[in-house]
């Protein structure tokens, strides 16, 4: 049997820390769908269209996994991919109220589906897609952060340094 997993975020834009979590869950199951959500609590950078592309560049090594987009509930995406699981990543004890809040929630929604946490490589802890976005409007360094797809992208946005 095929095990499929969905790895859901906001991706605006995607990190080193984000793809941290996709290769190591990669590796574990035989197919990862990195879907694009829309998380009302926050206001995207990039358009949807836009971090698709970024997310497709920065994983195009990755033979099994399929990037893609939702507009509705996560766990609705995940019964029409037949996904059985979910992968979120933590970096923090900080992570883990909302990550406990959210799965309870896809539980009562969907308690077929079991959502599985990969910690992040300790080098990605402090990392977070506003992070960055906050870093490269101030035109700091973020080539250590993000794919050079990201950082092309971000410096269209704003002024990047070398
Ligand atoms: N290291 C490791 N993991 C990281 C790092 C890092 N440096 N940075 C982020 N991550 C992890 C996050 O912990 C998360 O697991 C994942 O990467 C994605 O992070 P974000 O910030 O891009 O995405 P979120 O948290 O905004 O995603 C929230 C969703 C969009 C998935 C959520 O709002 C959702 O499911 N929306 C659809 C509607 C729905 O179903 N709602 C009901 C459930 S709340």
């Amino acid at each position: 049997m095929t095990s499929i997993a969905v790895c859901p975020g906001s991706f605006d834009p995607i990190t080193y820390g984000h793809l941290d979590i996709i290769t190591r869950g990669a590796k574990v199951f035989d197919q990862i769908y990195v879907v694009v959500l829309n998380n009302s609590s926050k206001k995207p950078l990039f358009s949807v269209e836009e971090r698709i592309e970024l997310i497709r560049e920065s994983t195009k090594d990755i033979p099994n996994v399929v990037v893609d987009s939702f507009q509705g509930l996560l766990v609705d995406y995940a019964k029409s991919v037949k996904a059985s699981a979910i992968i979120r990543g933590l970096r923090a004890v900080s992570d883990f109220e909302y990550e406990m809040q959210i799965t309870s929630m896809n539980r009562v929604l969907e308690e077929d589906i079991e959502t599985f946490f990969i910690m992040t490589n300790n080098q990605y802890s402090f990392l977070s897609s506003s992070i960055v976005k906050e870093v490269a409007k101030y035109g700091g360094n973020i080539s250590e952060l993000v794919p050079a797809p990201v950082k092309n992208a971000l410096k269209e946005k704003y002024t990047v340094s070398e």
